[in-house]
């Protein structure tokens, strides 16, 4: 048994992902008597919920976070509900996918609760300084896409593993970059969390969801 956590890998105009690399820097790592499973999911709406479960089903984790980007964000996002819409808002997944106002589940329920302690997270991420808030909506691109799916795989198993999503802000080095053209003119620089915080944000995550 172990911790899962994935991230995901670049897409769009975001030529690095921090969840990909807090996946990569938290492999192995212990929480307690688990280990973590850190691995990186493609940005691609025909793989990635498939992956998640192939996951789930060799590894058998206690606990599942799925972590991605959401530029201009700029606080660690714990998600509270994953909808049944696949729509990805004018960004293609790296296949080239563009859905637009589909269902993730045909016939399956509007939305589903991610079941990580998702108040008691923010509350402990904010009290250790950790920029944090629980947020409403994952959005309809692939984020919201694996939470809905693993919910969705969870449910149908019977399975009682606590399994959400954290959306992650820019790190400042990818804020900058996106900037460079914009910010000499005086245009805004969008919000960013050092990649150091966002590690320890999800570290700590799943002590919370062990009850450390
Ligand atoms: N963020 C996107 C998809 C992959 C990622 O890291 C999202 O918020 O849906």
């Amino acid at each position: 048994m172990c911790l899962l956590l994935t991230g995901y890998e670049p897409f769009g105009d975001n030529d690095r992902n921090p969840s990909a690399a807090i996946a990569r820097r938290l492999d192995g790592e212990r929480i307690g008597d688990r280990e973590i499973a850190g691995r990186v999911l493609p940005v691609a709406f025909d793989r990635a919920g498939d992956e998640m479960i192939e996951l789930i089903e060799t590894l058998d984790p206690d606990a599942i976070v799925a972590t991605g980007l959401a530029a201009g964000r700029s606080a660690i996002s714990v998600e509270r509900v994953g909808l049944n819409v696949a729509d990805c808002a004018g960004v293609p997944d790296n296949a080239d996918a563009a859905p637009r106002n589909e269902r993730v589940a045909a016939g399956g329920p509007a939305a589903y609760f991610a079941t990580l302690p998702v108040v008691e997270t923010v509350e402990a991420l904010v009290a250790d300084g950790i920029p944090a808030r629980l947020s409403n909506t994952a959005g309809t691109h692939l984020c919201n896409n694996v939470l809905y799916r693993t919910r969705a795989y969870l449910e149908a198993e019977d399975r009682r593993v606590p399994a959400g999503f954290v959306h992650l802000p820019l790190t400042p080095e990818a804020a900058a970059a996106r900037a460079r053209e914009d910010a000499p003119s005086g245009g805004d620089v969008e919000p960013s969390v050092a990649l150091e915080t966002q590690e320890t944000a999800i570290r700590r995550t799943f002590e919370i969801v062990r009850g450390e």
